[in-house]
């Protein structure tokens, strides 16, 4: 097993964003078979400046059998903004859907928390073996569901898109995306790898989720006015959201 967290930015921030990402990590390590994965070096831990504030990133990359990258990211803004973001990448040979969480936190209070498996195949569709666990969860019984932008027709009929108001719907968020990572986890081991054929479909299919994901204006704005229009292109299409190329 890997060992997990060298003291980070994640002990100063929100308590919500912290429980996500050691859930996440939890998942991963019961269930995956974890290798690192090697992020440019200068990508793994980076700062710059927001209109004064000082902009935090610290990254956490694995790579499993059936995983090309597991990302998990977490940033800090000042005292202001904190971000958890997940996205597990599945290797061009298994035809697994993406899964991808967003958490965003303003002053304590989380303003948008998102969570999904993402159907790569080309009826846009979750494989059976999904849609019947996921549809058991409570994914309806929040306040302040929020409507998805245009580029969000990459998600599922699955994707959860709330502002948590209060400990009980904060908690149950947390509960849901444990159970998407599991139910995601349970899959990818058990899963065999698919023809050359699919791969081809496959790889398109992860191209395309990047680039709709890409077109979040709210992602590209924070790190845009911290690091500049260049770094945020290439941080976009290397880190955050890279094709694969294989
Ligand atoms: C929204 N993402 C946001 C917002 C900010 C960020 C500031 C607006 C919050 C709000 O409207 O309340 C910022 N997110 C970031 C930054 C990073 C990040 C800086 O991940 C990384 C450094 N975004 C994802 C993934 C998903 C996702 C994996 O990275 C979903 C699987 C979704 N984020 C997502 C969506 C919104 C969002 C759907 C709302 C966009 C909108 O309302 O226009």
């Amino acid at each position: 097993m890997l060992k997990t967290s060298i003291p980070s930015i994640r002990e100063q921030q929100n308590p919500l964003v912290c429980q996500l990402a050691d859930t996440i990590e939890a998942v991963w390590q019961r269930y995956l078979d974890l290798e690192p994965y090697y992020l440019p070096a200068e990508l793994g831990y980076v700062e710059g400046r927001l209109e004064g504030e000082k902009l935090t990133i610290e990254n956490k990359c694995y790579q499993t059998p059936q995983f090309r990258k597991l990302h998990l990211e977490l940033a800090t803004i000042g005292q202001n903004l904190d971000i958890l973001h997940c996205v597990m990448f599945p290797r061009t040979s298994y035809a697994l859907p993406m899964f991808g969480t967003d958490l965003v936190g303003a002053r304590g209070k989380i303003s948008a928390a998102v969570v999904d498996l993402s159907p790569l195949s080309q009826d846009r569709k979750l494989p059976e073996v999904y849609n019947s666990q996921l549809k058991t969860l409570p994914t309806k019984e929040f306040s302040h569901p929020r409507e998805l932008p245009e580029w969000g027709e990459i998600f599922s009929e699955f994707c959860l898109f709330i502002r948590p108001t209060g400990l009980e719907e904060e908690q149950k968020f947390i509960s849901i995306v444990e159970s998407y990572l599991e139910i995601h986890c349970q899959q990818a081991i058990a899963q065999k790898p698919v023809t050359p054929e699919q791969q081809l479909e496959i790889l398109k299919a992860q191209g395309h989720y990047s680039t709709q994901q890409r077109q979040n204006d709210k992602t590209r704005r924070v790190l845009e006015k911290a690091f500049g229009r260049e770094w945020t292109d290439y941080y976009l299409t290397t880190v955050l959201f890279d094709s694969p190329d294989y």
